[in-house]
């Protein structure tokens, strides 16, 4: 047993000495595994021009004699909360854009499980990840999950983990140079150790069969393609208890048909049901929702019934603590603002948000638009940028599959026809689809433009015809004047699809009163005017399926330079960075409360 264990860590240190630098694939439900947390007070160290790696401070030294030393010590300096961005942590971070570097110590005593890794729920933008002097991972993109095991590298105590944490934007990342959002750097999500026993449980696909209401499908996967690992899965409100075998990819899966008592989920009635998966030696344990979702024609049906989705967007921040949400009580707030709006959905924009804001929503009864930062101008031409966007969605798809709330899986926004565009986003279908092929598909356009010669508006992008729903973002009456009245904006777009308004709104800072006309930008008045002809437009989309105002929260934006009404702050929320209701929200919850 002792040899055998000596063996398996020295095989572990090898790989990880080959494969040092790739983060490995996520476990599935991190939460609900055993782990330790790695949050609280990190020591940190501002490297505005990139000298830590080059004075390796991941080593973290200590001078020996009286005449020695060493340009840095992380003791007794700057410490940052994680999670959190930097940004809100200190006036002099604020603007910050650059390297900053985190450290702490930590003890991972022996326990009986036999692996373990650190998951890191969200570092933005890219980090390199130090274990004890050694560089064991990095990372790209800050909105998904990645995780390294460091079985063999650790000790019992006192191990020193360090990060270099990188938020510089640059023309091949995702989101490129500029985007309409602040670009917060940072440990930005929980930070964990987990621990398995030697053969785990890697991942799991549970959910309702697309097309058989009575129908559950499973696949569970455990780690290293182990075979003929004795699997079981269990829904004990259901009475099911299933015993499967690991193939020799490592796989077991069913199709469990003519289950006649499940309760689907629905916003209406947001049942969960305990799921439990365990192996002789590993239990992973949490609650799945099972509903169907369809197209026909120009309609969405959810659970058979056409659905109106009653939408709204928000951006993964507490607009009063001006940073980043990050926490179970964060996504309450958000989340609870939204119910009270009366809406059963939530784009969330504009990247995957955490997986508490998640799976709170799906208890709420949200259905759940996802996508990643392919927002404007990204460089469709650069390959690179293509396979990170591939992973970057890869990785979304993969931690949220499970969560029947999601509904649409979200390609881009606004992005301009080309053929680089076209291959770009028809590779991303495809490493989602690998995952998941049961999710809608969507994508925003922007590109709606008046015909004067039909008097309707329409929309050439034969990119359409790629997804199952096109999201339409435009702005009447505030980028774009009306080319007629409301009431006579007739639509002619993708007329053979379902239609989502997924934006339109206006600026407006709360408790500017004006008139409801042009003269009266930026105030409450103007934008509450402007939603009720938007409203009156909607009745003119003959397969509107959905409408989505942008947005939830005034949100902190450097797009936005007017020191009066902005003062860095984009003010299309129905609320403000204060959390007062603008008078636009009340005519929202009175469009959401009375819509068929
Ligand atoms: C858009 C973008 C969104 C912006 C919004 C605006 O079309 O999708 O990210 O924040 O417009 O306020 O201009």
């Amino acid at each position: 047993m002792k040899a055998s264990r000596t063996i398996f860590n020295l095989l572990l240190l090898l790989c990880c000495f080959f494969f040092k630098l790739s983060a490995q694939e996520t476990l599935v439900n991190v939460y609900g595994r055993t782990t330790q947390s790695l949050n609280g007070k990190w020591e940190a160290i501002i490297d505005q021009y990139d000298q830590g790696r080059k004075n390796k401070i991941y080593l973290n030294k200590k001078p020996a004699g009286k005449t020695d030393f060493y340009e840095y010590a992380f003791d007794g300096g700057l410490k940052l909360n994680v999670p959190s961005d930097w940004n809100s942590q200190l006036p002099e971070l604020k603007y910050y854009e650059g390297t900053v570097w985190y450290a702490r110590h930590f003890d991972a005593p022996k326990t009986h499980r036999e692996r373990l890794f650190i998951y890191f729920a969200a570092v933005s933008y890219r980090c390199k990840v130090y274990l004890n002097g050694k560089e064991i991972a990095e990372h790209e993109g800050g909105f998904t999950p990645f995780q390294v095991e460091i079985t063999g590298l650790v000790k019992p105590s006192d191990n020193f983990l360090a990060l270099e944490v990188n938020n510089t934007r640059t023309a091949d990342a995702i989101p490129a140079k500029s985007f309409d959002w602040w670009n917060y750097g940072g440990i930005t999500r929980d930070v964990m150790l987990v621990s398995t026993p030697k053969i785990f449980i890697q991942d799991y696909f549970i959910q309702l069969d697309k097309n058989h209401p009575d129908q559950i499908n499973v696949k569970v996967k455990v780690v290293d393609k182990q075979k003929n690992v004795a699997v079981k899965v269990e829904i004990p409100e259901l009475n099911i208890r299933q015993n499967l075998v690991t193939d020799d990819q490592g796989i077991a899966s069913i199709s469990m048909a003519n289950l006649k008592k499940i309760q689907r989920w629905s916003p209406a009635s947001p049942k969960l049901y305990q799921v439990l998966v365990s192996t002789k030696e590993d239990r992973a344990a949490e609650w799945i929702g099972f509903r169907n979702l369809a197209v026909k024609g120009t309609q969405i049906y959810l659970n058979e019934e056409p659905v109106f989705l009653k939408s709204i967007s928000f951006h993964e921040e507490i607009p009063q603590r001006k940073g980043r949400a990050f926490s179970e009580a964060d996504a309450m707030m958000l989340l609870s603002e939204a119910k009270a709006l009366g809406c059963n959905m939530i784009r969330l924009a504009h990247y995957p948000q955490n997986e508490y804001t998640v799976r709170a929503a799906e208890k709420m009864g949200f259905l759940l638009w996802e996508e990643t930062p392919i927002w404007q101008g990204i460089d469709f031409e650069n390959q690179e940028t293509k396979k990170k966007a591939g992973k970057m969605i890869s990785e979304m798809v993969m931690r949220d599959k499970n969560r029947c709330a999601i509904s649409f899986w979200g390609m881009a926004n606004e992005t301009q026809p080309s053929a680089a565009r076209n291959e770009f986003l028809k590779y991303l279908i495809k490493c989602t689809k690998d995952i998941d092929s049961t999710r809608l598909i969507t994508a925003a356009f922007d590109l709606v433009r008046f015909n004067p010669d039909k008097q309707r508006f329409v929309m050439d992008d034969p990119f359409i015809n790629e997804i199952d729903v096109v999201a339409i973002n435009k702005y009447m009456g505030w980028y774009h004047p009306w080319p007629v009245a409301p009431k006579k904006a007739i639509w002619d777009v993708a007329s053979n699809k379902p239609l989502i308004i997924s934006e339109f709104g206006a600026e407006a800072l709360y408790g500017k009163t004006g008139d409801a006309d042009v003269a009266s930008s930026w105030s409450e008045d103007y934008q509450a005017q402007l939603y009720k002809d938007n409203l009156e437009m909607f009745k003119n989309i003959p397969n509107l399926n959905g409408i989505s105002p942008w947005v939830l929260f005034d949100f902190r934006s450097p797009f936005r330079f007017h020191p009066t009404y902005q003062d860095g702050w984009n003010r299309k929320g129905l609320v403000s960075d204060q959390g007062f209701r603008k008078k636009a929200w009340y005519v929202i919850a009175d469009y959401y409360k009375n819509i068929k």
